[in-house]
């Protein structure tokens, strides 16, 4: 492992700061955690029941089963498809709540939200079924919540509806066929518990499939999150920001807007700018809202607000000193985040009922006065604010230009000015012509068992340098902002001709104020489920099943289990996926090959683990050639098939 701590030019000083200070961060615990046990760091520590942990010792008579006699490839499997069931409660959970709201909207209970894109509301409508024919937009929208809510508890034999909606046919009988189709969210999650307790399944490619449903629950709890949050706060276009810690202003009350549901997020973006004149009666310049993971993210792709940085550097927006105060909701919020705000004036306030740190102020967020909710917590930064050390503030000055909000909608709007019929095909034909290589997806964390973003950085630039298309979303997409991936002059300096060509036409095209960037910013995690409406489109348009698709996804510092949930379904769905981290699957390696090899003969996707990025990109490189290449027989041989007939 090399000593390097990141490639984030602005953290590296901000972790001087904290060694002057004597505060130990994220870095200083990741390198007091090694060496990792073996054990667990291979996935062969059970500790299912209270008899264990369980090792597996394999030369020792005895120790080479667990005490119930559970053989590694159980033991490998049920750990890992228990992240699963952790990844996907997250996700779904999210998705519930932002159903429920839209729910609580159209019965007219919540006065601080409206349905804000119509249009949005009518197609997700059609798509799933419910009547729009002459009725009211508020009736539809009821409809939609609920049938959304549906997902949750139902314990029958119908399949899920967003999963099924979405997906292509070919795709959906695989998941038939294999036995994985869920019908309920809380049932899938709850069978996997069951299904993986102590003394139940033993059988490792029988627990995988389990957790595969629940993987597939994963996409569908993200797929309505999105639907449902374009519905209640419009769906992104465009916009122009910056990133990195130099987005974080000393003249102004700094607010970090941390975690990942909108709901508050939102509300809080709002109050911001009725509230930028009581800022100003405190003494600052005015307030100024910056974003950290995925609900950084959300607003940043609907509101056009600043990136402070991601998931590894969180506590650094504090070193600053001029953070006033960090507003998290759920996940991805480290608990460190408290006692380093002791050092400053910097309040952290939690606000969700599942999500709380001990000695943090804790603000109860109710949707039913969601903006005064909102409004308390900015005035609690103003009051930070205006006892701020100003002896401590340090801010890097370092800032890259952001062009994001390319939410499929938005992407296909570009694509439609090049050809309105069939506005895919623009992104198809390239490929078909060669042009470009196929489409690479950028999802996930940071992950300090390596270099803070070293990975995304290098993985990126190698696939641009190779012309391959690529849109990115959560930690990923926040790191390319920071190391100015997310702008124009992101292409010229690491786009390859055909990819340069290619994004130069969509320039020409879109009439922009701003060039587009070398990657395409889809949103937060949740919007892993836009990235998988384009590789369905892409597949609908080239006449392919997803399998075939020349579409990869890498997740190039996966850290949680929201992001193991994600990645097994972009396998069940036919993508090849790159983690960048040794997966807990290798203590087994019956276990390992099913995940990265037998899984390929059965979805078409497939997992693999590369550290190296520069290797790792060669892989994810060579993967979307091999299916360019067999696409391109298979049609020479139906065409000569043709001739002959
Ligand atoms: Ni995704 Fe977003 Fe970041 Fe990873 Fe956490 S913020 S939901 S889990 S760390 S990408
Ligand atoms: Fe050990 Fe079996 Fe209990 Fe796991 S379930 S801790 S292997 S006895």
């Amino acid at each position: 492992m090399s000593d390097k701590r990141t490639i984030d030019v602005a953290a590296t000083p901000m972790l001087d700061r904290a060694k002057e200070i004597g505060f130990l961060t994220t870095f200083d615990r990741a390198k007091a955690q090694e060496p990792r046990c073996t054990f667990g760091n291979t996935g062969i520590c059970c500790r299912i029941c209270l008899q264990g942990p369980c090792r597996i010792l394999p030369k020792k008579p005895g120790g080479n089963k667990g005490i119930c006699g559970a053989m590694d490839y159980t033991i490998v499997a049920r750990n890992i498809v228990r992240y699963i069931a952790g990844g996907s409660a997250a996700h779904s959970d999210h998705g519930r709540h932002i159903a429920e709201t839209v729910l609580h909207v159209a019965e007219g209970k919540l006065k601080d939200y409206q349905i804000t894109d119509a249009v949005k509301l009518i197609a997700v409508a059609k798509k799933i079924g419910v009547e729009t024919e002459g009725r009211d937009v508020l009736a539809v929208a009821k409809d939609v919540a609920t049938a959304a809510l549906d997902e949750f508890g139902r314990v029958n034999e119908d399949e899920i509806t967003w999963l099924t909606a979405n997906s292509n046919e070919s795709t959906l009988d695989v998941l038939r066929k294999t036995n994985i189709m869920p019908s309920g969210i809380n049932l899938s999650l709850a069978q996997l518990l069951h299904q993986t307790h102590a003394g139940n399944d033993a059988d490792p490619v029988n627990i995988i499939f389990g957790g595969l449903k629940a993987a597939l629950c994963d996409y569908d709890g993200m797929a309505l999150a999105t639907d449902l949050s374009d519905i209640l706060f419009g769906t992104g276009v465009p916009v122009v920001t910056e990133a990195n810690l130099g987005a974080i202003k000393a003249d102004k009350v700094n607010i970090a807007l941390h975690g990942h549901n909108p709901l508050l997020s939102q509300m809080v973006v709002k109050a911001a700018k009725e509230m930028q004149g009581e800022a100003k009666t405190a003494g600052a310049a005015g307030i100024n809202l910056v974003g950290i993971c995925c609900t950084g993210n959300e607003v940043l792709t609907r509101e056009g607000v600043a990136i402070a940085t991601n998931f590894a550097t969180q506590e650094l927006a504090i070193l600053t000193g001029a953070m006033d105060a960090m507003v998290v909701d759920v996940q991805c919020i480290m608990p460190s985040l408290r006692s380093l705000a002791e050092c400053y004036h910097t309040k952290i306030i939690t606000t969700m009922p599942i999500m709380k740190i001990p000695g943090s102020y804790h603000l109860a967020f109710d949707e039913h006065r969601a903006l005064d909710s909102a409004k308390e917590i900015i005035r609690l930064a103003i009051d930070a604010y205006k006892v701020r050390d100003t002896e401590k503030v340090c801010i890097p000055d370092v800032r890259n230009t952001v062009v994001a909000g390319f939410t499929l909608e938005s992407l296909l709007n570009i694509f439609k000015k090049i050809n309105a019929d069939a506005p895919i095909r623009v992104l198809t034909d390239a490929i078909e012509a060669g042009e470009i290589k196929g489409v690479a997806l950028f999802a996930g964390c940071n992950n300090l068992k390596g270099t803070h973003d070293e990975n995304h950085f290098t993985i990126a630039t190698e696939l641009a340098k190779n012309d391959v298309f690529i849109v990115a979303t959560g930690c990923a997409a926040q790191a390319f902002g920071k190391e100015g991936l997310l702008n124009g002059d992101g292409v010229q300096k690491y786009a390859g001709e055909g990819l340069k060509k290619f994004i130069a036409r969509l320039n020409a095209a879109a009439g922009l104020t701003a060039e587009l960037p070398l990657i395409f910013h889809m949103g937060s995690c949740v919007d892993n489920s836009r990235a998988q409406d384009l590789a369905n489109m892409m597949a609908k348009e080239m006449g392919l099943d997803n399998r075939d698709v020349p579409y990869v996804a890498s997740a190039p510092e996966a850290m949680s289990e929201k992001a193991v949930a994600i990645g097994s379904w972009n396998v069940a769905l036919g993508n090849p996926v790159h983690v960048g981290v040794v997966a807990p699957t290798v203590g087994s390696t019956l276990v390992n090959d099913v995940v990265t090899k037998v899984a390929e003969d059965v979805f078409g996707g497939f997992f693999f683990w590369e550290t190296d990025p520069v290797k790792a990109a060669t892989r994810l490189v060579d993967i979307l050639e091999e299916r360019n290449w067999k696409n391109a027989m298979r049609k020479k041989a139906n065409q000569a098939r043709e001739e002959a007939n």
